[in-house]
This record gives structure tokens, sequence and C-alpha cells, in this order.
């Protein structure tokens, strides 16, 4: 038990791992224990790209390689730029062949082929539609839908020009861009550049690899994730705050459990709608369950909790624990971020893993495909065989009393509309309140869980760090999971951690001072967020001259990476703790670490300290704040803080 305290901060997730444990059941946490990371790996100097290797040149073994070249002359350079680039590429393409299921989808929708999908947020539709130059004055809303679903299917093999979100940028940034030659021209050839450069006797030169990471990872955050967000909204709501409950304890005894995992929303919607379907409510009542109870995990989660509400039952690392409980029925399982582990762990119980896209089939697990064209019977058919499955239970089902309230679903547009009103929807005060110093600064912190690292222990000591020193918080993913469980979420989480200045905005508002923004593809809305910081005015004119930095304290995948370069490469210093994987390289990491600094005016850095690593973006705020002369007014409130609580 007290081993299992240390792998996580979470109550539920400690009470599990006992559980499986006692039973013997195989986890991610008792296989890292078995498997320790690679030394050569972790610094990323092993180049495996060709046959006549695979050639090791780590750091500590000089002597072996002298000066540490492969067989072929490849520098260490070479090989760690390789390696990164290629992790960057297949971070991108997992959130853009992401976004192309969603564009597709769309398409669909719009034609009336998509069963029970509908055009639900005719404004974004018209707004998104404008972005992308199409005429909407007297037309039809479903032919602006068929438009703009080909338009921005078009992005994804478009060979030459620009994407067009590249446009929405701050125009400072588009120069910087443009100048360093990393403006997308289509998302998919960016990602095929990478594999072909990175090929065998390529490209080799390390800083014109990364320049086309740098390409590839701005087609991911100004292209495919941000139209991934964009069209899911305008299919699907955009998010406005909701209440909902996180944790394992979402699960209920006395119902059929069914779990929706993954990353893309279109099943997990269509299974909130069959779970209120009368049929499947009859079908639940005559096997002798008190109801449906769906719940979220991942990114899925966020996607279904800040539209509807639907209990998130954990993050990333509580994926196997759920069915520990054994008191789930199915998990669903789409793309990224399932672990192959838990067929093993379903085989435990009696509960059926079924996978569901065409591009994911775990070996073992049973495979049921959505199409949008018949997704409701998919939804429908899937909740039938978890009603079928209710009484299969084997073991006494043991669910951790733990789970808490949360406020989620703060898109960019709510944000405009609670800091400004219907009328005047705007974020000026956000600014204002920047510039007066009772908020010091912005901080997106985002990503996953690793098991290398404490569960949610980077997150919360961070984030508690940056909203204690007046840093509102913008969070994502499997971080803004940890911040729910922890309390993080609600408003009154703002008088309890926030400092005097924040705690005084968020009351003002009524927001928390953590707020959720919604799942990994919806860190654009972080980017959409500054821009929109910049473009109102009084805070430089550019996102890097924000007082605003970045984290992503325990990552772990690599569309973590895709999604930090390009905060980087968008102006914003950026940190990730646990690992870094140019560490094998000191010209790559100097590259990253400091040049880019120079080059975009937003850098890398590396903490696995996560209180340092707060302090590290507090420190970077300040110096932004004095760069934009606002480091008197925020001692001017200090002051008046200071002086007020002497009157009480
Ligand atoms: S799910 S990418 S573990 S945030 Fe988006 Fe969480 Fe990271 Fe997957």
């Amino acid at each position: 038990m007290s081993e299992d305290k240390v792998r996580s901060i979470d109550g539920a997730t400690v009470e599990l791992l006992e559980k499986a444990r006692k039973e013997n059941i195989s986890t991610a946490f008792t296989r890292a224990d078995e498997i320790k990371p690679c030394p050569i790996g972790i610094e990323e100097s092993c180049c495996k790209i060709c046959a006549m290797g695979p050639c090791r040149l780590p750091r500590s073994k000089k002597d072996v390689a002298k000066e540490r070249k492969g067989v072929c002359g490849a520098t260490i350079d070479t090989v760690v730029a390789r390696n990164f680039a290629r992790k960057i590429a297949a971070g991108a393409a997992s959130h853009s062949d992401h976004a192309r299921e969603v564009v597709e989808t769309f398409i669909k929708t719009a034609r009336g082929k998509a069963q029970e999908f509908v055009i639900k947020d005719e404004i974004k539709l018209l707004a998104v539609a404008l972005d992308f130059g199409i005429a909407i004055e007297g037309r039809d809303i479903k032919d602006i839908a068929i438009e703009l679903g080909e338009k921005a299917l078009k992005e994804f093999g478009k060979q030459h020009g620009e994407l067009i979100y590249i446009s929405k940028a701050p125009l400072k940034r588009q120069e910087i861009w443009r100048k360093y030659g990393v403006v997308p021209r289509g998302i998919d050839r960016e990602v095929v550049e990478i594999m072909h450069r990175t090929h065998m006797g390529v490209d080799q030169d390390y800083r014109h690899i990364i320049q086309q990471a740098t390409r590839t990872a701005l087609a991911d955050g100004w292209g495919g994730s941000m139209i991934s967000t964009d069209l899911q909204d305008i299919m699907f709501g955009t998010p406005v705050p909701v209440l909902g409950r996180i944790n394992l304890g979402v699960l209920k005894e006395e119902q059929v459990n069914v779990i929706v995992h993954g990353h893309e929303p279109l099943l997990p919607e269509l299974l909130v709608v069959a779970s209120r379907d009368p049929e499947i409510k009859a079908l639940t009542e005559k096997a002798g369950a008190k109801g449906i109870n769906l719940a979220g995990m991942c990114c899925s989660a966020n996607e279904v909790l800040m539209r509807h509400g639907i209990p998130c039952a954990g993050n990333f690392l509580q994926q196997e624990l759920a069915l520990v409980t054994g008191a789930v029925e199915v998990m669903t399982v789409d793309v990224q971020c399932e672990m192959q582990g838990l067929q093993s762990v379903a085989e435990c119980f009696h509960t059926k893993l079924i996978t569901t896209s065409d591009r994911a089939k775990i070996e073992g697990a049973l495979h049921i495909e959505f199409h949008p064209e018949d997704g409701l019977d998919t939804a429908k058919k899937i909740l039938k065989m978890a009603i079928e499955n209710y009484p299969n239970r084997r073991h006494a089902v043991y669910i951790p009393d733990h789970s808490q309230d949360i406020v989620a679903g703060f898109s960019h547009e709510t944000i405009n509309y609670l800091l400004g009103g219907l009328f005047r929807a705007s974020y000026r005060p956000l600014n204002d309140n920047i510039i007066n110093g009772r908020i010091r600064g912005v901080a997106g912190v985002v990503g996953c869980n690793n098991v290398r690292t404490p569960h949610d222990e980077g997150h919360i000591t961070m984030i508690k760090e940056l909203i204690k020193n007046d840093v509102i918080v913008l969070t994502t993913g499997c971080a803004a999971m940890a911040c729910g469980k922890a309390g993080l979420l609600t408003p009154e989480a703002a008088q309890q951690f926030a400092g005097s200045g924040l705690a005084e905005v968020c009351e003002a508002v009524g927001i928390p001072p953590v707020l959720h923004l919604g799942s990994c593809v919806d860190n654009s809305r972080i980017l959409i967020a500054a821009t929109a910081m910049v473009k109102e005015g009084g805070l430089g004119d550019d996102i890097s001259d924000l007082p605003a930095a970045g984290a992503a304290p325990e990552w772990m995948s690599e569309k973590a990476l895709a999604i930090g370069q390009y905060f980087v490469a968008s102006g914003v210093f950026t940190v990730f703790g646990t690992t870094w994987p140019t560490l094998g390289s000191e010209n790559v990491t100097k590259h990253l670490f400091e040049e880019y600094e120079e080059m975009y005016k937003g850098m890398w850095a590396y903490e696995p300290d996560h209180e340092k690593a707060a302090q590290l973006m507090i420190a970077h705020i300040d110096k932004k704040r004095k760069a934009l002369g606002l480091e008197k007014a925020r001692e001017r409130v200090l002051f008046d803080m200071a002086m007020r609580r002497a009157l009480e």
C-alpha cells in the first residue's frame, strides 16, 4: 500500500493498484517495474533506420563510437534530430488522421448521410466558413457545410501554398514563420516529407531536419487539430460550462457500466443518444440493472463531458484500473492512448473490450466498426451487448469511493462570452486584469500521465504553484482530468488555492482558477485564446509578447511532442517534465532550448522537478511583464492587497 502511494496521488488509483496486486493482475505500473527504460533509447542516441545498424552512440561511450558517428557517418546530431522529427511526424499524423475522420463524417452529415448527426452550431459554421473564404450570404446552411467540409478535406492533400488557418495567427507570427520557411503547405505533405527526409541518406543537417519538424507540428496545431476542434463543435455543439463528476467512483455497482475510451467523439456522441433510448432503458430494467451508466476515459471522456456532462472515469493511467473494479460491462476504444494491456485485464473479469475504428484492432478484443451511415445502430448494438453482459460479473465488484464535482467546457467562444457578455464578447477584461496585475499571466498546462513519474503529481504540484502565484491556467487532456480529481475545476477552488488577485477575478466572473478547455486536439483552443488576447490589444503584437507559458509535466506520447513543438514555434516558452528526447545531442538540445528563442521567440525547457518547472514559467511570465512595462502595476496591486489584509 505504501509503495502504491508514491505511484499516484489519487486515492482511487492507489486503492485499485492494491486490488490488482492482491489479485496478481498485470498493469502498466507493474510492467514499468519489470522493464527499465533503455539508457541509450532514452537519450535517443540509437539509429535504426537502416540494416547496417542499429548504431548505438550513447553519450557515455564516446570512446567506443569515436566522434559518435554511425556506420554511414551520420553524426549524433543527425541521429537525434531524425528521431525527434519522426516522433513529431507520428504525433501530427495522429491528430490529423483524427481530423480527417471528423471531416469525412462532417461531409456525410452535411449531405444527410450520417445517421443522427446534424449541424448543431450554425453560428460557428458561418464563422468557420468565413475563415475558409466561403460565401455565406443567402445560402443554404447545408450547402455552406458541404463546401466547408470539402475545402477542409483539401487541406490534407494540398501540395503548395499555405494552410488556410495560418492566417488566423497574429500577423507578426505569420511573418516569423515565413521568414524561417515553416509555413505548412498541406497537412499530409509535411508528415510524408519528414519520413522521406529522415530516410537513410537524405537530410543530414540537424537544423534543417528540425525545421521540417516545426513545419509539420504547425500543420498539426494550426491545421489538423484546429480543423478537428472546429468541425466537432459545429456538429456536436460548441462547449459551454457544464457540471460533471470525475474519478473511478462514478462507476455504479447496480448499473450497466459502459466506458468510452480514446479520442474521436463520433461513436461516443451516439452512445450518449442510444443510452437515452426507451428500448435500451427497457432492456436494462429487464436485465435487473438500475440503468445504463455511460462514463468516459482519456480524451473521449473530455469530449462527452464538456458537451453532455457525462461522468469521467479517469485519465490515461486509470484505464486498466477501471476494469479492475470488476464493474465494467463494456469498454469501447477507437484510436490513441489505449493500452494493449487492457485486453489481458478484461480477460480477468467479464468485461468486453471492443475496438471500433477501422484503423485499430487489439488482439483478442471484439471488433465492431463504427461507420457514420449506421452509427446509431452500432451504438445500440454495443449497449445491448453491455446489458447482456451485466449478469456475467464473475467477481465481487469494488468501486473506490472517490469522485469529485467539476466544471468543464471552456471553449474560446465561452471564455469570450463569460468575460465580455453576449453583446460585447471580448477578452478585454482578461487583458485588463493582466495589465493591472491581478492576474500575473496565463499558463497552458496539458498532456498525459507517465508511469515513470507519480500519477497526477506533476500536474497538481505545478498547477497549484501557478495559481497560488496568480497565474490563470488553461488545461486539456489528462492534465485537465488530474485537476478535476484534485478539486481545481470548481469556482470554489479559487478561494482555496489561488492567489488573492486571481481569486478576486475568478469570484467576480464566477469561473475556476483552472479552465478545462477540452481534449488533446483542443490545444488549438489555447492557440486561438492566445491570439484573441494579442488582438484585443495592450499585451504586445505577438503571442510571444504575452505573459504566458506552457507545460506538459507528465507527457509520454508523441502527440505531446508535436503539441509542444507547435506551441514553441508559436512563440510560447514550453517546459516538459519526466524525460527529454534530445539529450543525446548537445547541439540539437541547444538549438531547441536556446537558438529557438532567437528565431521563434519561444523555446523548450526540460525540468523534471515540477515546482521548479512552475517557477521557470513564472520567471518567464515576469520577464514578459517587464518587457511590456507591467511590473509596476503588479507591485502596486500586491501593495494594495497587503494593505487590505492589514485593514482586516
Ligand atoms: S489522452 S495523448 S494520454 S493527454 Fe488525449 Fe491523455 Fe496524453 Fe493520451
